[in-house]
């Protein structure tokens, strides 16, 4: 049988041998040490996954991409692939030279020949390729609040394939599953993207999804970086492996794609077909809010419920992968079984249960019926996430200095551990600037060092189950919302403004320290001569100027209760 589909795609590796003399040169490059999310990029620009691009686009590629999806050669391709690096790092590097790049633990992984160097727009690239320049899509937060100032660009030669260390024997580059695919014949084949955990509906739709295009299904997880707050994927993978058995013997394979998402939805859509076609699909289910990010900032959604599939179906022929529409499937109770939402019988009664009722009763610890998921995987979704009353979770207190903080985090503290159940650790200020941070001063970078400490102490407790209360000033905006995202990964995040005046605390001035501000003794005092920037969505502002700390703690307690983080 022919199957042209399955040829290999190019990598951009070179010979073992020609890479371990690479290795030993690239030891006097410079270098730099990636983000998670630029080595999944790499990965798949070295594996093939991203074929045709050869590197790191430079920056025509870039514009031509931003502006109208394609390449300066022309090369349909929706997303910017780019690499980012502080403005430091781009100083000591021009165009010309070879950079070396290397993964978290300094291993090199490719060689950079630096073709282009410049300062994107990210304004446009924000409204150009996601919608909007609108904080409240993950991607355009990543851009303007993680993402370098400067991008570097050129063809990338490819020494090794990242480490992984988990579900090795899932991972599969494009050429290993194309020839898996010539392998058992597989002529034809759908591709299932998906960052969730499968459930019956999932397993339905996927496998009519390929009996009606008479071809092989895969299911290819995204393992790389998804949403944040979705579930973790190692949880994920254990339910996928429990799915796979319920398909029909050597109709469906799985396969891990270490990809980082963007939620570009319909120039993801776009994205994650080009990806599937180098992987050797044939098919690929595009369905309702394909890649979505979920609300603006305004409340509403950031893409229409079918622009992916519209903008996918008018490039499915130049990708050379055919759109499968995904069917929303549900569960007919009179029949006992699934049916696509379209074609229920008449008087049937139909029964779903959304996403966000699932992770309501994931989070109550109420049943899931069989009906709609399989036992194996509420179990696993179970021991990843007990009920809220059990997870870990962080209070972060914000205020000026004198506000109160200290003193009501102190009082909860005590309610907490009278109450009892988890472990309840208090990051105050003091205390942090002495044994976390005691080298560092009060300019903005030096805040925000010592907030992000804080952040990732206070995450590492919240994930491992413990309640960890933080009382720092934390003024800017932006630094506790990174610090949100780190905790809200892992549990609830609940941002208490103590919005005592300026006038109250610098009457109080208990240490003393406004009095000093005031004389230009201290500098860069918060409220005196430095910002804070008061949260505007903090989920509990109270103001100690005429209530007692007994009352403020109860007030968070009370706040705790309705979230179900504690039991009434
Ligand atoms: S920050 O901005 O979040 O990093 O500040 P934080 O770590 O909470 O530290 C604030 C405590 O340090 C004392 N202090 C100052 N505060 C603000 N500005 C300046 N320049 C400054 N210098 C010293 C002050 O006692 C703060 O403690 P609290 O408990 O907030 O009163």
């Amino acid at each position: 049988m022919s199957l042209p589909q399955l040829a290999p795609v190019p990598e951009l590796y070179v010979s073992y041998d020609s890479a371990q003399k690479l290795k030993a040169e690239a030891g006097n490059l410079p270098s730099w040490d990636m983000t998670p999310r630029q080595i999944c990029d790499l990965e798949l620009l070295m594996n093939g996954g991203f074929n045709p691009l050869k590197g790191f686009m430079s920056e025509a590629d870039y514009d031509g991409v931003v502006e109208n999806m394609r390449t300066a050669s022309g090369a349909l391709f929706p997303i910017p692939i780019t690499l980012d690096v502080n403005e430091k790092f781009a100083e000591t590097v021009e165009p010309g030279q070879d950079i070396a790049l290397r993964d978290q633990e300094g291993v090199i992984l490719a060689i950079l020949s630096v073709t282009d160097k410049w300062v994107p727009n990210k304004a446009l690239e924000a409204e150009k390729v996601f919608g909007a320049d609108d904080l409240a899509h993950p991607a355009v937060n990543y851009l303007h609040n993680q993402a370098g100032k400067v991008y570097l660009g050129g063809p990338v030669t490819g020494i090794q394939q990242p480490v992984h260390y988990d579900f090795k024997g899932r991972r599969d580059t494009p050429n290993e599953l194309r020839a898996f695919f010539r392998k058992m014949g597989w002529s034809k084949v759908v591709a299932f993207q998906t960052r969730n955990p499968l459930h019956r509906a999932h397993q339905e739709l996927t496998f009519r999804a390929a009996r009606e295009a008479q071809a092989n299904l895969l299911i290819h997880p995204v393992v790389g970086m998804t949403k944040p707050g979705d579930v973790d994927h190692f949880t994920r993978v254990r339910c996928y492996e429990a799915v796979l058995d319920k398909y029909p013997q050597s109709t469906t394979t799985m396969s891990l794609l270490n990809l980082a998402m963007r939620m570009a939805g319909p120039r993801e859509a776009v994205w994650h077909g080009i990806i599937r076609k180098n992987h050797g699909c044939t098919h690929f289910i595009v369905g309702r809010d394909h890649a979505g990010p979920g609300k603006n900032s305004a409340g509403q959604d950031f893409y229409g419920p079918y622009d992916a599939q519209t903008l996918f179906a008018q490039h499915a022929d130049e990708i050379g992968i055919e759109m499968v529409d995904f069917k929303h499937m549900v569960y007919v109770q009179e029949k006992a079984q699934y049916y696509p939402a379209n074609e229920v019988p008449e008087n049937t009664t139909v029964l779903d249960i959304s996403g966000t009722e699932l992770r309501r009763r994931l989070r109550e610890g109420i049943d899931i019926p069989e009906w709609f998921s399989f036992p194996e995987v509420v179990a696993e979704l179970r021991r990843t996430s007990p009920p809220r009353a059990k997870q870990g979770f962080t209070v972060f207190f914000t205020g000026l200095s004198g506000s109160g903080k200290s003193t009501i985090a102190n009082a909860l503290m005590v309610k907490l551990m009278e109450m009892g159940g988890r472990p309840v650790t208090l990051l105050d200020g003091d205390v942090v600037r002495k044994h976390l941070s005691s080298e560092l001063g009060f300019s903005k970078e030096h805040r925000d060092i010592n907030i992000k400490r804080i952040g990732y102490v206070a995450s590492e407790i919240t994930k491992n189950g413990g309640i960890a209360i933080c009382a720092p000033i934390a003024p800017y905006t932006a630094t506790r919302r990174a610090v949100r995202e780190m905790i809200e990964a892992f549990g609830a995040f609940i941002e208490v403004h103590v919005a005592t005046s300026i006038e109250e605390c610098e009457k109080r001035d208990r240490k003393g320290l406004y009095k000093l501000a005031r004389e230009g003794k201290i500098k860069e005092f918060t409220g005196i001569s430095d910002p804070y920037e008061a949260p505007t969505k903090a989920e509990l502002v109270v103001d100690t100027q005429d209530v007692d700390v007994d009352h403020c703690a109860h007030q968070v307690i009370l706040k705790l209760e309705s979230m179900g983080l504690i039991r009434g």
